[in-house]
């Protein structure tokens, strides 16, 4: 049996819309995310201490996107990723790792410092666009991030998009944003996800920043 660890603000969004996407039966633990405070992280109620947080058997595993690799890997019966052998294949790899890799970190970096270090959190701001603007350019010509189908990458990349979105950091300039995420949010699962956004409105008191 599949269960999810999932707080509706955070990267468990992904696995979240990844698990509605394949179909599969699971059970969604939804949890109530602990603000951070510095120096303490691996905090939340899961297993890990984190969001998202994967239960399948006898495994128990953290990181989006390892969770949403595997699930497509193992689930996917050749759904939501491009053949081992396509030549879209590594592109697939770098759009699934770009988001937690290049994006997420200014993401993380800005929230973290946006009262503090206003000038930091500025110069994050500046880098971010332009890793944005790497984003937008690969949109001008193909509807998903990988190319004319719907893969697991657009899942990794919308959700990071969604928060630089939701953070007023999206510039108008990038036009091909908008439309991908409007795209991607007339898929029935998607629609499912961001319901659970709604929720939220069950912890008013607790605004997620998670880092
Ligand atoms: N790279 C990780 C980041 C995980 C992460 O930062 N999770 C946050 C929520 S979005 C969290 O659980 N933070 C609280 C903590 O570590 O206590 C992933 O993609 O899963």
């Amino acid at each position: 049996m599949l269960t999810l660890y999932h707080s509706p603000m955070t990267r468990s969004l992904r696995v979240f819309w990844v698990l509605e996407e394949l179909g599969l039966e699971y059970v969604l633990k939804s949890i109530e995310f602990i603000p951070p405070t510095d120096g303490k992280i691996f905090v939340q109620n899961t297993p890990i201490g984190r969001f998202p947080t994967l239960e399948d058997g006898e495994v128990t595993f953290c990181e989006s996107g390892a969770i949403v690799e595997y699930l497509i890997e193992r689930y996917g019966e050749n759904r939501l990723a491009p053949p081992l052998t396509s030549p879209l294949r590594a592109k697939y790899l770098q759009w699934m790792h770009f988001p937690e890799g290049t994006l997420n970190p200014y993401i993380n970096a800005i929230r973290r410092f946006a009262e503090s270090s206003p000038g930091i959190a500025a110069a994050m701001s500046d880098e971010l666009d332009i890793a944005i603007g790497f984003v937008n350019a690969e949109l001008a010509d193909s509807p998903y991030i990988v190319g004319k189908d719907f893969t697991g990458a657009d899942i990794m990349l919308a959700v990071s998009l969604l928060s630089i979105n939701m953070m007023g950091l999206l510039a108008e300039n990038h036009t091909h944003i908008t439309p991908y995420l409007r795209r991607l949010q007339s898929r029935p699962a998607l629609a499912k996800v961001m319901q659970s956004l709604a929720t939220r409105a069950e912890y008013p008191e607790h605004p997620v920043a998670c880092r």
